[in-house]
């Protein structure tokens, strides 16, 4: 099989007749659980995963950025002074808004040198893996070395971030760039988004004899058009009712007098997001004190809370939920922003030909697309590759 890293590095002496000076890396995530939690200070779990964006760059004598991609044609070009999110868009919008994003966190861009950047990616697009965090964390690390600004990761995350809510426009939280910067080999990233503490978790998935599947519905989402925007709005509507900063401040404990304040459709959003923030701290605990096969019935939960909660699931995902479970998976749950993309479903070893399988012929019976299934591994934050 061709490693993407050869293929990068020759498609951009192709693209920019010259050779690149260093390839970096970052990888999609997949959330293990905790979601919309993340811009509501709450609490969430992801891990990076072993499908990687990998970009190649080199410095420029200029002050242009110029920016070529797998993902379209022609590259695109802007002068370092010129960045600004009005003259961003299309898929160059991730990586110019890194890089304008840089400057306004921290870093003087005054005079760091122009560059060249290709830049191709095995994480799916559109499946809720974080194909987009994967370019600005990507970019991000590229950026920080060669303009040799030493931010910390934490900061570089929260510079992906601004790209994508300024630039790109997707009113997203930090969890994504978070993992994809911060991920670990066979470990999870438990998140505390109020506090930006990371805390890295060995999964232990291996030796416990499991495997994470993915379930691919294909069926694409839109953050920046789909429903994630009303979900989001409606938690803060939810929050400024309850008098609370965020709906971080709501626990167990106040959801009956917050069924009292609020509509049933805002109740029901801000019920989610505080179960679903005590269901990342219960698979925490469960994870370290009985091992990843005790955590199956807090994915599932978390499941049925988006599904009739937060209504961001699909008849697909739902689906793949359920045959998941149906033929062996321990737990499984929608995974990402919703409203189509993935489903993660932790399965024991031997069953993953038959759960694929099973799930392959329930849509096949629905009518629907067929999916794309394949299992992921826990794997290392962004990094030089070369
Ligand atoms: C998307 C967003 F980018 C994240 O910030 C997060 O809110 C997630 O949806 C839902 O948990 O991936």
């Amino acid at each position: 099989m061709t490693d993407i890293r050869d293929t990068v590095r020759d498609e951009f002496l192709r693209r920019f007749g010259h050779r690149p000076s260093g390839l970096w890396s970052a990888p999609g995530r997949v959330n293990l659980i905790g979601e919309h939690t993340d811009y509501n200070d709450g609490y969430a779990f992801p891990f990076a995963i072993d499908r990687r964006t990998v970009l190649a760059l080199r410095q420029r004598d200029d002050r242009v950025l110029r920016v070529a991609s797998s993902f379209a044609p022609d590259a695109v070009e802007i002068a370092i002074d010129e960045l600004s999110p009005e003259r961003l868009n299309g898929w160059s919008a991730y990586p110019l808004g890194v890089a304008w994003a840089l400057g306004q966190l921290g870093a003087s861009l005054s005079s760091v040198p122009g560059a060249d950047v290709y830049i191709d990616s095995e994480v799916p697009i559109g499946a809720g893996l974080s194909s987009s965090a994967a370019i600005e964390s990507a970019v991000a690390v590229a950026l920080d070395e060669v303009w040799r600004l030493d931010l910390d990761r934490r900061t570089l995350a929260e510079v992906g971030q601004l790209a994508e809510n300024r630039a790109v426009g997707a009113p997203t939280g930090i969890m994504d760039q978070s993992a994809s910067l911060l991920g670990r080999t066979d470990a999870g990233v438990f998140l505390d988004c109020r506090s930006l503490a990371a805390e890295v978790i060995p999964l232990g998935f291996d030796a416990a004899g499991l495997q994470t599947l993915i379930v691919d519905t294909t069926v694409s989402h839109s953050h920046a058009t789909g429903g994630y925007a009303a979900r989001r709005a409606s938690c803060e509507a939810g929050a400024r009712a309850l008098g609370v900063p965020a709906l971080r401040d709501v626990h167990l404990g106040d959801l009956e007098r917050a069924r009292a304040v609020l509509d049933d459709e805002t109740f029901r959003r801000v019920r989610h997001v505080v179960t679903e923030n005590q269901r990342v701290l219960d698979t925490v605990r469960t994870l370290r004190e009985h091992g990843p096969a005790a955590i199956g019935g807090l994915l599932d939960a978390s499941h049925v809370s988006m599904r009739d909660d937060f209504e961001i699931s699909s008849p697909e995902l739902d689906l793949a939920v359920e045959t998941a479970r149906e033929n062996g998976a321990i737990g499984a749950r929608m995974t990402g922003g919703g409203f189509g993309g993935a489903v993660i479903a932790l399965v024991p070893r031997d069953l993953v030909p038959a759960v694929r399988a099973a799930i392959e012929a329930a849509f096949s019976a629905a009518g629907f697309a067929v999916p794309e299934q394949f299992t992921v591994r826990a794997a290392q934050g962004a990094t030089r590759e070369r």
